[in-house]
């Protein structure tokens, strides 16, 4: 059993549901942050949740997440489990009024993301979507030249993630469902876009299969118009064969009223201007733990977990949070219904009547 000296008394304590895969970076993150401390596991796999206990010293162990949100005083949850799970993970932590982190993908539909942002709501606790990508160093650095006005007004930009790197063998999961490239990885993509451009007004998307071993999607290409006047295209694929592999990289491209930026390969941001071209170096956070070739999501995980332990102390909403997340969510369901139906969708008609939560 863990024990807290009376030094710990302002360090939230947290508990990890869903021991598989991705959870070792959620379990790494929590390690490195000082007022954050898990103290519990659950995962309904006993052998993973043994496993992960033995590796970070985590002893109260659930297999039951009722189980353990009735025996543990929690600050917060962790849901780590894949997408099947998160309604009921969520709405049980809201019920036990405990805050709650739920990785993405948040929900299988806008309808049930809006039920779990309610559910928080009404509940009065903070929830957050682990909506990493846009935490990354590099894409930070994006976001930050564009706001200091470094190329002028933006009009058009793309976000590109193109890869053939085999995310089957570590999440087996991802070969099996109807929906896989945009549904698990389009959805970083589109969040990215809309952090960097704003909201989106219509967009026109197309999809395909390559790999013939799975049953998504594994290419999307997606023509985005935002409302502050950008155009921008989100193109992603797992069926690329580059001379070099850049999993997990996304590379960036902004034309501005008064230059360009563009993020290169192997973290190389290029801002070009009435002022020169400049160079710089936006690579991940060296931390302890890291393994190629994640270095760059894992340090967005940990950027993050630390954004959600400010924002609990100070009272505020997280950048991603549920509610931020339900516009990232009606992309992904936008881009599957232009691709179906062959024509570009309003962003209205996402939401139809009911718009209640979606900014
Ligand atoms: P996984 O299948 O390896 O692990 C999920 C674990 O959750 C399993 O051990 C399973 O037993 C457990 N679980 C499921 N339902 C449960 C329940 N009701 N109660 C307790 N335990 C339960 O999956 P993964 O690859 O680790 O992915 C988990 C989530 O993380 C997914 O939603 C995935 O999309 C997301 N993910 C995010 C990133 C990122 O960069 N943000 C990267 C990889 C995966
Ligand atoms: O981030 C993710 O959700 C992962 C991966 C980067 C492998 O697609 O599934």
């Amino acid at each position: 059993m863990q024990t807290m000296s009376s030094g710990e008394q302002n360090v939230f304590k947290g508990a990890l549901i869903g021991c598989g895969f991705f959870s070792r970076n959620h379990l790494h993150a929590w390690r490195d942050i000082e007022d954050a401390r898990i103290v519990a596991l659950c995962d309904a796999d006993e052998s993973r949740l043994h496993a992960a206990g033995r590796e970070f010293g985590i002893e109260r162990l659930y297999t039951d997440a009722a189980a353990l949100l009735e025996s543990e005083q929690l600050d917060f949850v962790d849901i780590a489990t894949t997408v099947a799970s998160h309604k009921a993970l969520v709405e049980l932590a809201a019920r036990a009024k405990v805050a709650v982190i739920c990785q993405k993908p948040f929900a299988r539909s806008l309808e049930d993301a809006r039920a779990m942002v309610d559910a928080c709501n009404d509940a009065g606790v903070p929830l957050m979507v682990h909506e990493n990508f846009r935490w990354q160093s590099a894409i930070q650095a994006v976001g930050a030249a564009l706001h200091r006005g470094e190329i002028g007004r933006p009009f058009w930009g793309r976000v590109s993630f193109r890869s053939g790197f085999d995310v089957f063998s570590g999440q087996p999961y991802l070969a099996e469902g109807e929906r896989f490239i945009v549904e698990d990885l389009g959805i970083h993509v589109l969040d990215i876009a809309r952090f960097l451009f704003g909201e989106v007004k219509r967009l026109y998307a197309s999809t395909s299969r390559v790999n013939p071993a799975i049953n998504g999607e594994d290419v999307a290409t997606i023509m985005l118009s935002h409302e502050q006047g950008v155009n921008s295209i989100v193109d992603c694929s797992y069926a690329t064969r580059l001379p070099r592999e850049l999993f997990p990289q996304t590379l960036i491209e902004v034309d501005g009223s008064a230059g360009t930026l563009r993020l290169f390969a192997d973290y190389r941001l290029q801002i070009h201007n009435a002022a020169g071209t400049e160079l710089r170096d936006v690579t991940p956070p060296a931390l302890s733990w890291a393994s190629a070739p994640w270095e760059a999501i894992q340090g967005s995980v940990a950027s993050i977990q630390s954004h959600w332990i400010d924002c609990l102390r100070r009272g505020v909403e997280p950048a991603t949070s549920g509610r931020d997340n339900l516009a990232t969510l009606a992309l992904v369901d936008a881009t599957y219904l232009s691709a179906r139906q062959g024509r570009s969708i309003e962003m209205s008609e996402m939401f139809g009547a009911d718009t209640k939560g979606t900014r």
